[in-house]
């Protein structure tokens, strides 16, 4: 562990908001100020050249609402078509290399399907991620599985987690990410602590089972599906069971599974300095878990997560071992579009965050300089990052432009035509 807070601090130190502003890039440049502008360009290189978000192999098929869904002629119908998507996206933004598998969606027959997944990895060049098990959707799941108070279903649900465990290592993907769906809808209907005991119970047998390196994160969401009580509906009740479960167990945050107005990045900090902060599920959302693309309703908050995890790096000089991963179902924009959006909007954000001058804000807090202090973080959301990022790209012999550099590839159009008259011929066959 390197510097502290205190032998960072020099005393007598108060800046004003105008010179904190000429930190700021666009000002740097107009005034011809080279060296900022050098060390704006290396800060946000450095960070993009150690930024990697993982894609959901589910983001690429036809996903939908509780309601129905839209599908699209494009939308991967295979395996192989998801990992032909996501290597579309890393070719374009560089920041995508591994794809988090469904076992249940992608891996049907379990082990079995390993060395087709070995298979595409090679073909496609992208690294299997994150193994998320499914124990939600299955009938025998109606109650509950590791907390269903039926011994068999439990049996049945660690059973399965314990072969997504296997299947990781055969993978060489070092993440198993379950979430979990338990809950009830009604008061009285069932035994919360009795539950509590299950999991704890349930989750320590799953660790038992992790070789060495491999990481078991614990997600929880408040509500949805059950409306009454979710068994782990909090980051407090996902500590408590991932260090009941051993060391090896950390906690994930989807950032759509709080309520309204959490501060989220308070969380952020809580597990980061607890050492139990293991990944994101990044999405966005407006009134609850609305898997809206990143960034899209408040980039602030995501910028203000990343700052979390920046100043902590900073403060530690070590770079904390986080999984970033996109969770997000969207079936209105063209999917992978909407991929590479995600992609470059983290990557825009993160860069942001990047910018914090940590040396200039931790002085700032100490002397409580508030209007300052608040100035260097919002100065660094504010700069725009993209001139620099689209320089970043040329250097790393990527497009400019992933957007534009996509759609003139033809592969959206060669897909459409060639996944929509294989799916026109599946419904023409039940005519
Ligand atoms: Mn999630």
């Amino acid at each position: 562990m390197g510097a502290t807070i205190d032998n960072l601090l020099s005393p007598g130190l108060e800046r004003s908001c105008d010179e904190l502003n000429s930190n700021d890039l666009t000002e740097s440049v107009l005034n011809g100020d080279a060296s900022m502008q050098d060390k704006t360009v290396e800060l946000i290189w450095n960070a993009l050249d150690n930024f990697h978000i993982e894609l959901p192999s589910w983001g690429f098929a036809d996903t939908g609402t509780r309601f129905g869904k839209f599908t699209q002629a494009a939308a991967a119908t295979t395996l192989e078509g998801k990992f032909s998507d996501a290597a579309h996206v890393h070719a374009a933004t560089g920041a995508c290399p591994t794809l988090a598998l469904h076992v249940q969606w992608d891996l049907p027959n379990g082990l079995k399907d390993v060395p087709e997944v070995q298979d595409l990895a090679r073909r496609f060049a992208i690294r299997a991620g994150s193994i998320n098990p499914n124990v939600f959707q299955n009938q025998d799941y109606k109650y509950g599985s590791v907390g269903n108070p039926d011994p068999a279903i439990r049996r049945m649900a660690i059973r399965h987690i314990v072969e997504c465990i296997a299947i990781s290592g055969a993978l060489a993907s070092r993440d198993v990410s379950p979430w979990f769906a338990d809950g009830s809808n009604y008061p009285g209907t069932q035994n919360i602590r009795k539950r509590i005991g299950y999991f704890e119970e349930g989750l320590a047998e799953i660790h038992a089972a992790l070789k060495p390196g491999q990481r078991l994160l614990i997600e929880y969401k408040p509500f949805e599906p059950a409306f009454y009580h979710t068994d782990i509906a909090d980051w407090g009740m996902a500590v408590l069971l991932a260090k009941a479960a051993g060391p090896q167990s950390f906690v994930l945050v989807d950032t759509g599974h709080h309520y309204q107005s959490q501060n989220i990045e308070q969380i952020v900090a809580w597990l980061l300095h607890k050492n139990m902060m293991g990944g994101f599920h990044f999405n966005d959302r407006r009134y609850a878990d609305d898997d809206l693309t990143l960034g899209s309703i408040d980039p602030y908050q995501i910028f203000r997560i990343f700052h979390e995890i920046r100043i902590f790096e900073w403060e530690h000089q070590c770079s904390a071992d986080i999984a970033y991963m996109v969770d997000q179902s969207n079936n209105l924009k063209v999917k992978i579009e909407e991929m590479i959006q995600t992609a470059c909007t983290a990557q825009e954000l993160y860069a942001k965050a990047a910018l914090v001058n940590h040396e200039q804000l931790a002085k700032l807090q100490q002397h409580c300089s508030l209007v300052d202090a608040e100035e260097t973080l919002r100065g660094a959301f504010w700069q725009d990052v993209r001139p620099a990022i689209q320089a970043w790209r040329k250097r790393q012999g990527l497009p400019e432009d992933p957007m534009q550099a996509f759609r003139t590839s033809g592969y959206l159009e060669r897909i459409t035509s060639q996944r929509g008259k294989k799916k026109r011929g599946g419904l023409a066959s039940y005519a």
